[in-house]
């Protein structure tokens, strides 16, 4: 199989130019987006994504989650494409380049060898995986876990978000319901480019990740019950305060995670109390502990210990708690040559490059149950993201799209 030659690469202003533009549909309130995953601004998005895709010459696949396939033929029909993407939805205080980098950079590979007129024996297509922060509707990766038989089709449909709106009937709303079958296509391999999201290259001064593996995940809804009633006149101890045990786990959360420290992590990220009035002790508390780790067992020891511990305090509170687990995976070991084919594409352009653990989960790391799979990662100012203020250098945009292009096309292989 023919390697590209090193001088092989995208071009990095038209890359920019295509992030910067996508970045103004559903702006965020400090610089960065709020493009929450089947609102109008998701379908705005998808309508650009594919307005740009026909321009470059791709034909448009869309299934029944509405993930969109944007395919750039190669000389062999029957032979199975190499996909690459990743997502375009964001978190509500979300940054312009977590999953868009990983869409904009496959269709800038497409658009490259467009340029240089390079035809490959696989077809190249280019993926925007629905849904995959899960903020609205739990659990991440939702569609990427239809596509690769985790979730079925019909629980999908029925998720709920806060306003009790269900996913498929805001999917089908925003007018991005394909009728393909999700999970039909055979890929021959698929690759992913993301902003790393964590400080690891950056402080090391490496430009690009190879990602060998990433790290399991666990989300568990905690809802504690207690008892409403008066801030003012009820007597301390006559409390059943769902709010104070809810912070009384929060801490252990804490302890448990850096119990298995340095890799395993432990927080809450949604909390609701109810009836969230200034002057009624909570009567219940709603929460989301997320627990990763890149050891399978410490994460189900995490799990073990947060329901042990939880219902200790309200035990000992007289209030009463409820556990649900609504999303996880299993750490994930990428495909070796995909692997290598990230890692040589990395030495051929010269860039400085080390193996990395995701930290954050990805829709490759459910479609790596049903094809050969690697990401690229490039650093990210400070390891910020899931936050408006999250940036990264051009250069480092162009070198992970580089990355990305010469393990795709070799592993598409060069015809001409
Ligand atoms: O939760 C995650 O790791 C991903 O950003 N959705
Ligand atoms: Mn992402
Ligand atoms: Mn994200």
């Amino acid at each position: 199989m023919s390697a590209p030659g090193e001088n092989l690469k995208i071009n990095g202003e038209r890359l920019w130019d295509s992030l910067m533009e996508m970045a103004k549909i559903g702006p965020g309130i400090a610089g960065g987006n709020n493009r929450q995953t089947v609102t109008d601004e998701d379908g705005e998005g998808r309508a650009l994504f594919q307005k740009w895709c026909e321009a470059a010459g791709c034909s448009m696949g869309l299934d029944q989650m509405g993930n969109m396939f944007a395919r750039r033929e190669g000389s062999d029909p029957d032979a199975l494409p190499v996909y690459v993407g990743s997502h375009l939805d964001t978190q509500p205080t979300g940054g312009k380049y977590d999953g868009v980098l990983g869409v904009l950079g496959g269709l800038e590979i497409i658009r490259s060898l467009n340029d240089l007129s390079i035809q490959t024996k696989h077809p190249i297509v280019v993926t925007n995986w629905t849904n995959e922060e899960g903020t609205r509707f739990a659990p991440a990766m939702l569609s990427s876990g239809v596509f690769a038989g985790i979730h079925t089709q019909d629980w999908a449909y029925d998720r709920e978000d806060a306003e009790g709106k269900k996913f498929g009937d805001e999917l089908q709303r925003i007018g991005w319901c394909g009728d393909e079958e999700v999970g039909a296509r055979k890929m021959h391999a698929f690759f992913e480019l993301h902003i790393e999201q964590g400080p690891i290259l950056e402080a090391e001064g490496k430009d690009i990740g190879v990602v060998t593996h990433g790290q399991g995940l666990s989300w568990t809804e905690v809802t504690v019950t207690g008892k409403e009633s008066h801030t003012g006149s009820t007597p301390m101890p006559m409390r059943k305060n769902a709010g104070l045990a809810m912070a009384r786990i929060l801490e252990k959360v804490e302890e448990i995670a850096l119990s298995h420290a340095p890799h395993a992590v432990g927080a809450a990220g949604h909390i609701d109390v109810h009836p969230n009035s200034r002057n009624v002790i909570p009567g219940k508390a709603i929460f989301t502990v997320d627990f990763r780790s890149p050891d399978l067992a410490v994460i189900e020891d995490m799990e073990a210990r947060l329901r042990t511990e939880a219902q200790a305090i309200v035990d000992a509170m007289g209030l009463s708690v409820a556990f649900e687990k609504v999303g996880g995976f299993d750490p994930v070991a990428f495909d070796e040559n995909c692997v290598q084919a990230v890692r040589n594409a990395a030495e051929r352009l010269g860039y400085s490059h080390q193996n990395l653990i995701s930290g954050a989960g990805h829709d490759a790391c459910w479609i790596n149950r049903v094809a050969p799979t690697a990401m690229v990662m490039c650093p990210c100012v400070d390891g910020l993201s899931h936050n408006e203020a999250e940036e990264i250098s051009p250069d480092w945009a162009a070198a992970g799209a580089n990355v990305l292009f010469h393990a795709v096309v070799e592993t598409a292989e060069i015809v001409s």
